[in-house]
């Protein structure tokens, strides 16, 4: 199973299909804007396809938090002494539950600039999520098992996702001068990068992004 993205939540009357957070939904039916198809294909810089790779876009530059009171929350799983799933990206102010579904006992820590925690032994599921109060990439490991590792990248937009196994994403997106900003798990630094993004009313809006990874 993976994460519960906020997705998942969406409650079933609402426009199917569409990757928006309610209230900026109704912000944008408000404005007369509407959402318009967008993907962008990554790829590194010898052309092959990277899955993983977490793209957020602030619309018109603007950064926006989860709203107090949400609901949204995600889980990273631990299975198998593995992190499920490996790169998870949650909204700025987004609880996640790390749940332990092993017979071992596992301790997970962050020692990341954006979020640093350390849940000793445990069983189970922690009474407390932990809160991702903080835009950046966490890195997580485990102190018994040092294969484990997974990332939780946070991002100030509810517009948000990760490139499939053939480095392809779609999002619903406004027309506007957005800011596109973007991650992968090859990237040395814990920091995500950004550009400037154009989306066209009438255009085809289909983005090619080619990384070059710190190996
Ligand atoms: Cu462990």
């Amino acid at each position: 199973m993976n994460a519960i993205a906020p997705h998942q939540r969406r409650p079933s009357w609402r426009p199917a299909g569409l990757g928006l957070g309610l209230g900026l939904w109704l912000g944008l039916l408000s404005l007369g804007a509407h959402a318009l198809p967008w993907s962008v294909q990554v790829r590194d810089a010898k052309g092959q396809p990277l899955a993983d790779a977490v793209i957020a876009v602030e619309l018109k530059g603007q950064p926006s938090r989860l709203p107090a009171g949400s609901k949204t929350q995600a889980q990273i799983e631990q299975r198998r002494r593995q992190f499920q799933p490996f790169v998870l990206v949650v909204q700025t102010g987004t609880p996640v539950n790390f749940p332990n579904f092993d017979t071992v006992r596992h301790h997970v820590y962050s020692f990341s600039a954006a979020k640093k925690f350390d849940m000793k032994l445990y069983s189970g599921t922690p009474a407390e999520p932990v809160l991702f109060d903080k835009a950046g990439v966490a890195t997580l490991g485990c102190n018994i098992h040092d294969s484990m590792s997974a990332h939780v990248v946070v991002v100030d937009t509810p517009l948000f996702g990760k490139t499939d196994a053939s480095g392809l994403l779609k999002l619903d997106l406004p027309a506007g001068e957005h800011m596109l900003r973007y991650w992968h798990p090859g990237f040395k630094q814990p920091l995500l990068r950004e550009q400037a993004l154009s989306v066209s009313g009438t255009g085809n809006n289909q983005l090619e992004l080619s990384l070059s990874l710190e190996r």
